[in-house]
């Protein structure tokens, strides 16, 4: 990868389930992106981090829509729509963007603005499905609707800073799904989205089932964008996060899953942006998945053990 990469902070955790992640871009920083980053051949960039209200100051049923439950979700739009025009602003100057969030509502932010440039496919490293909606949650928390925000999906589809008309489900392939609610399953299998789960990498190996999943996602596109979700990871590998779900992806998998991004990303430079999410230090060991989510960037950006 050539050109410079920007890193955009978001401590966000409106969308979470628990405080924590708004920590992420501190942590990530704190476990090393520089210097991995650097050990790929990159020269990043830090525009700092975004600024926004604690979470304790804002009453998070002030803007709930008007269908369903989605709690925040007027400061979630406030920063997704300035991440947005930084996103697009950052492509525009030539760069490269990398989110650091923050919960995954971040995605909502950085897939608006990364798709303004053209039409974008996207891989779902993630436990979790993140296509519900107002309508569908059983939370509430929108860091488990990103997906059904950006494909304007119910209530949605009536917001423009959620909606992202470039994105659209055949582009979208997720790797190493394991939690779907009941509703949510429903939606998946219903969907033209691709969706590799556990027992997909189980079966095939890691690299098949990213190899496929890129494929997908480069397929009528102009580039693509990579969410990863550190609850993608085994929690043994990643304790780290605020939902945490047995069965996951190991340290070696995650490393040859972003490898094989990379690889493909060098035969024809279809990377346009990045978002790394979930990680909360308050449940972190020693800041290892911090340390983790800046390694397994690094190897997305083409850092090799030789
Ligand atoms: N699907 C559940 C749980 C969840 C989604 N994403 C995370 N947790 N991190 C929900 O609340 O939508
Ligand atoms: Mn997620
Ligand atoms: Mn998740």
């Amino acid at each position: 990868m050539n050109s410079t990469v920007r890193i955009i902070g978001v401590p966000m955790d409106y969308g979470a389930n628990r405080r924590g992640v708004d920590m992420g871009p501190s942590a990530i920083r704190y476990g090393g992106l520089g210097e991995e980053l650097e050990a790929a051949g990159i020269d990043p960039v830090d525009a700092g981090d975004l600024l926004l209200p604690r979470a304790e100051e804002r009453d998070p049923d002030a803007g709930q829509p008007a269908r369903g439950n989605a709690k925040f979700l007027r400061e979630i739009e406030d920063v997704c729509t300035r991440l947005a025009d930084q996103v697009a602003e950052t492509l525009a100057d030539g760069a490269f963007p990398l989110v650091l969030g923050g919960d995954h509502s971040v995605a909502i932010g950085s897939m608006n603005g990364s798709s303004r440039e053209g039409d974008l496919g996207a891989i779902w490293f993630d436990a979790h499905a993140d296509l519900n909606t107002p309508q569908t949650s059983p939370s509430g928390n929108v860091h488990g609707m990103p997906l059904g925000a950006v494909l304007g999906r119910d209530v949605f589809g009536e917001m423009p800073w959620a909606h992202a008309p470039g994105v659209s489900e055949e582009s979208i392939a997720y790797v190493g799904l394991r939690s779907i609610d009941d509703r949510e399953r429903k939606l998946v299998r219903d969907s033209e989205m691709t969706a590799f789960t556990m027992a997909d990498v189980d079966e095939r190996g890691m690299t098949a089932v990213v190899e496929d999943a890129l494929a997908v996602a480069t397929d009528g596109t102009d580039g693509v964008h990579v969410s990863l979700d550190l609850d993608w990871l085994d929690p043994t590998a990643a304790p780290g996060v605020g939902t945490p779900v047995r069965g996951g992806v190991t340290y070696r998998e995650a490393h040859s899953a972003l490898e094989a991004v990379s690889r493909r990303h060098e035969e024809d430079g279809i990377l346009r942006s990045m978002d790394v999410v979930e990680v909360n230090p308050i449940l972190d060991e020693r800041n290892e998945t911090a340390a983790l989510a800046a390694e397994l960037t690094a190897s997305a950006f083409g850092k090799r053990i030789l």
